[in-house]
């Protein structure tokens, strides 16, 4: 079954209610005020199946008083449904209806010439006229003007066969999207609690799905679902949902927000897109105050032209940043309708383009990347996310930033040929390829100065590498000759190599500390000793160090690793016997000075251990 929703758009009075009773059998017109003023105030629902196709009707209001309610209705909207009433032809709010789907990107429709029984062949075909005239050029060019009459009956079958037809050839919803239900109506139902009700925009919704309502935040359980008021297990994009919402106040649930899966979506403060001014408005000037209405929602805006701070000019387009008085969940793609405040008319809209505009960036430049963006396809996008961040993108806001399912947008960065890796807060990264390999060739250039300058170093402290810990991990998997050992990188090929004098210095360093026991030498005075200069003795000691021949004790005592092995042996001669510091230099003969830091020593390594001021030997 292929769902499509047809919206009805035109002037008051014009008969759209008529036609989609007359059509469906259903009355949308449910409000007690509608009944007794004979309009329609609210969006009114109906449905009709044929063929393998599943129309479902939005009916809004005709009146220029109710045309937020008209906007909340279309924007969930598949094809068209523009009803002309012959006597009268074309009248203001059959253009703002018109010029709101165009806006909205709709492609296609049918145009219902209605009220037929009440003129004459000749006004019949002026009309006609008219309105072929008036889409000439537009998305309804081609759009069957059929005429009918909702009280006759006439033209009906054909009306409902252009629609099937229409929706037949119009493209479907995406399902596999995450899904997303703009709420365009919250109440409470007697032993159900609270049910909303949306056109599903994207994606699929189950029973038992955890959701998230933005802008709130709060996540709740799906308890029921209903499509065209039958009870489902699961709907999909292009239907209109009923979702019955465990543990919730209707109170707490309003038009405007929207369903979504949960943690993946975020409200957008500020957005960037591509505006169109229509023909009939005044000059939009910078800073202008106006209402902004997406999918169901509407806020207040203030508007900041990109490309130039002189007033926009009536039917020009221009790039816009939008400053949102409420936070929205907003996604590149989405229309949205900006309405003046006075006179409250629609004076254009657009696409937008970003919902996390780069911060500081300046104004022209940002006009100029937003040309960009409306030409590149998502990789590209994502390609530049990740260019414009540092290392990268994160993936959780790359995944708010486009709306795609993770587990999609993880197949569009490998073929993007971005790399993918955590950082040390376990966050996935999306860094470009190319700036890895950079970091690669500078780190493996610095290992080489390294070697090079440092030829008895063992290499590179990572930590001198300049790069974050997940820059250095890709890095490092693109340098297949480097290697990490513990804190040091090295060139695979690079060892230490002693020339003769400084093999002669770590002979004599090493025996110096061999034969002094535990009447250890000042290490200042084995430097001193090794006939080397500063640099390159100390570079020896470390090798000495590194080997293990040698054991740092503490900051200012180094012993012989055969000194302490002994120790160790005397000290077994003394066990189970608690002993004080003086007894221990006693046995020992170390001075009072080195006594302490040996003791804490021997402690860390669990030879010996504290109790009270003695100590005795584990
Ligand atoms: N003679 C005649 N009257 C019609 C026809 N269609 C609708 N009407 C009448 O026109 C009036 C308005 O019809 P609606 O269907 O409520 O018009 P609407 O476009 O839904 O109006 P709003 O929702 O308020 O914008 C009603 O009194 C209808 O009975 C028609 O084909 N012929
Ligand atoms: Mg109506």
């Amino acid at each position: 079954m292929k769902n499509i929703i047809v919206g009805t758009a035109g002037h008051i009075d014009h008969g759209k209610t008529s036609l989609v009773r007359a059509l469906t059998g259903i009355d949308t017109d449910r409000l007690k005020e509608e009944k007794e003023r004979g309009i329609s105030i609210d969006l009114g629902f109906a449905h009709l199946e044929h063929d393998g196709i599943r129309l479902g009707f939005v009916d809004v209001p005709g009146h220029e008083r109710f045309i937020r309610n008209m906007l909340a209705g279309a924007a969930g909207i598949d094809i068209v449904l523009l009803v002309v009433a012959a006597d009268e032809s074309i009248k203001p709010q059959t253009r703002e209806h018109f010029e709101i789907c165009r806006l909205l990107g709709l492609r296609t429709g049918v145009i219902a010439l209605n009220k037929s029984d009440l003129v004459d062949p000749d006004l019949l075909d002026l009309a006609r006229l008219e309105i072929a005239e008036y889409v000439q050029g537009t998305f309804l060019d081609d759009a069957p003007i059929i005429s009918v009459s909702a009280k006759t009956g006439h033209g009906l079958p054909e009306l409902r066969g252009a629609l099937i037809e229409c929706a037949r050839t119009a493209s479907a919803r995406d399902a596999a999207g995450p899904f997303r239900l703009p709420i365009d109506r919250s109440f409470s139902l007697r032993g159900f609690g609270t049910v909303v009700t949306g056109t599903l925009a994207s994606g699929t919704i189950r029973v038992e799905d955890e959701v998230e309502v933005l802008p709130s935040g709060r996540r709740l359980r799906v308890r029921n679902l209903q499509v065209h008021g039958a009870k489902v297990d699961s709907a999909t994009a292009g239907q209109r949902t009923a979702v019955n919402l465990a543990g919730v106040e209707t109170t707490e649930l309003r038009r405007g927000m929207t369903l979504v899966p949960p943690g993946l979506f975020r409200t957008a403060p500020m957005v960037e897109g591509s505006f169109e001014l229509l023909p009939g408005a005044q000059p939009l000037k910078h800073r202008a105050p106006v209402h902004f209405h997406s999918g169901t929602a509407e806020t207040q805006a203030e508007v900041r032209l990109l490309d130039s701070l002189q007033p926009l000019k009536p039917g020009d387009s221009a790039r816009i940043r939008l400053l949102l008085k409420e936070a929205l969940p907003l996604l590149p793609g989405d229309r949205f309708i900006v309405r003046m405040f006075s006179p409250v008319a629609t004076i254009g809209g657009g696409t937008i383009l970003e919902n996390t505009p780069p911060a500081r960036m300046r104004r022209v430049a940002a006009a100029e990347r937003l040309r960009k963006l409306e030409t590149l396809d998502l990789r590209s996008r994502l390609a530049l996310y990740s260019a414009e961040a540092q290392p990268g993108v994160s993936f959780p806001e790359a995944v708010a930033r486009t709306g795609v399912l993770p587990r999609q947008l993880l197949i569009e960065a490998v073929e993007a040929g971005l790399v993918i890796l955590k950082d040390k807060d376990q966050d996935t990264l999306l860094i470009p390829r190319a700036r890895v390999l950079d970091a690669a060739q500078a780190l493996a250039s610095s290992i080489e100065a390294f070697h090079r300058s440092d030829p008895l170093s063992a290499g590179l402290p990572k930590r001198q590498s300049g790069l974050s810990a997940a820059m250095l991990e890709a890095a490092l998997g693109a340098l297949p000759d480097v290697v990490a050992e513990g804190e040091v990188l090295r060139l695979r090929s690079f060892s230490v190599r002693l020339r003769g004098e400084e093999d002669d210095a770590l002979s004599k360093m090493e025996s110096m500390f061999r034969d002094g026991g535990l009447a250890v030498p000042a290490e200042k005075e084995v430097l001193a000793a090794s006939g080397l200069d500063s640099r390159r003795a100390h570079a020896i000691l470390q090798i000495l160090l590194r080997q293990g021949s040698l054991v740092r004790v503490s900051p200012d005592l180094i012993c012989h690793s055969d000194t302490l092995a002994r120790l160790k042996e005397l000290l077994q001669t003394h066990r189970g016997q608690p002993f004080s510091v003086p007894e221990f230099k006693e046995w020992t003969g170390i001075s009072r000075k080195y006594a302490i830091p040996l003791l804490e020593f021997l402690d860390r390594l669990h030879v010996t251990q504290r109790q009270g001021d003695k100590r005795i030997v584990v």
